[in-house]
């Protein structure tokens, strides 16, 4: 658990954010002057489906899961600048950073924020509404700017999902880490302990990772079940490498 002094929390800056040059206003909503929160990490990160889909995992199954998806991979915004598929991912830290940067982002739907708090971020948002093939409008894609961590704990899985150990200075890791003694491959979605063609090496001996992400390695690589996803733990690492086509 970690010291409300030191909480931390994950805000994306979205694709619909980034076309509308609203990157600077949202920092400097988000500053140390407004907020009293400190940057501990950041990076600019072509999302990759594994990643969305890890994101937004409690929103699998829902009408407007696939929209969600194309959404926040810059698809929509972008549609023919692939180059420009990005988000803009920052862990802040600092007291009651969760709730302070929920407040200030306002409530999801960008309708909602104008009527309920004027002001806010996701008030200069937009709401879509989506069709089915036939135009019958079956759900609403909310384009709201930001994504902000809920609680503290959907902060910590989501800030272990983007950002590695390292990503952020030692002395602002939140979280418990570890460092690896064996080495860890990834191809074509499946794991392994030994390397084969065209497969990646995500870990390493003596590389520092999330101590759940490795307990979770450990365990999936024996064949036991885990509460974390392989998807979970490798995403952060295929952020922005290049697709390799697969040997065999
Ligand atoms: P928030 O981003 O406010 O934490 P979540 O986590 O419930 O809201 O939802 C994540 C994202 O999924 C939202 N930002 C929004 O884009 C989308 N979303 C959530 N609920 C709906 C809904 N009922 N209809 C359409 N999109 C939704």
């Amino acid at each position: 658990m970690v010291s409300i002094e030191h909480e931390q929390t994950l805000v994306l800056i979205k694709p619909d954010a980034l076309k509308n040059s609203l990157t600077g206003y949202v920092l400097s909503q988000l500053s140390e002057f407004h907020t009293g929160l400190r940057f501990a990490g950041t990076k600019i990160v072509h999302v990759s489906e594994m990643l969305a889909y890890e994101h937004y995992a409690e929103h699998r199954g829902k009408v407007f899961f696939p929209a969600l998806i194309e959404y926040i991979r810059g698809m929509l915004h972008y549609p023919d600048e692939p180059w420009k598929h990005r988000v803009i991912a920052i862990v802040y830290q600092g007291p009651g950073a969760v709730q302070k940067i929920r407040d200030i982002a306002g409530p999801t739907n960008p309708h909602i924020a104008r009527e309920q708090r004027p002001g806010c971020i996701r008030a200069l948002g937009t709401v879509v509404p989506l069709k089915d093939s036939e135009g019958k409008v079956v759900g609403e894609r909310m384009d709201n700017l930001i994504h902000a961590s809920a609680t503290v704990d959907e902060a910590e899985r989501e800030i272990k999902l983007w950002f590695k150990p390292n990503d952020i200075p030692p002395s602002m890791q939140a979280y418990p880490t570890e460092t690896c003694e064996e080495y860890f491959y990834i191809k074509d979605n499946k794991l392994s302990i030994k390397h084969e063609a065209g497969s990646i090496c995500f870990f390493a001996p003596g590389n520092i990772g999330w101590k759940s992400d490795l307990e979770t390695l450990r365990l999936l690589s024996k064949g036991m079940t885990t509460p974390y996803s392989l998807e979970a733990v490798v995403a952060k690492y295929l952020i922005n490498e290049k697709e390799k086509p697969s040997k065999s």
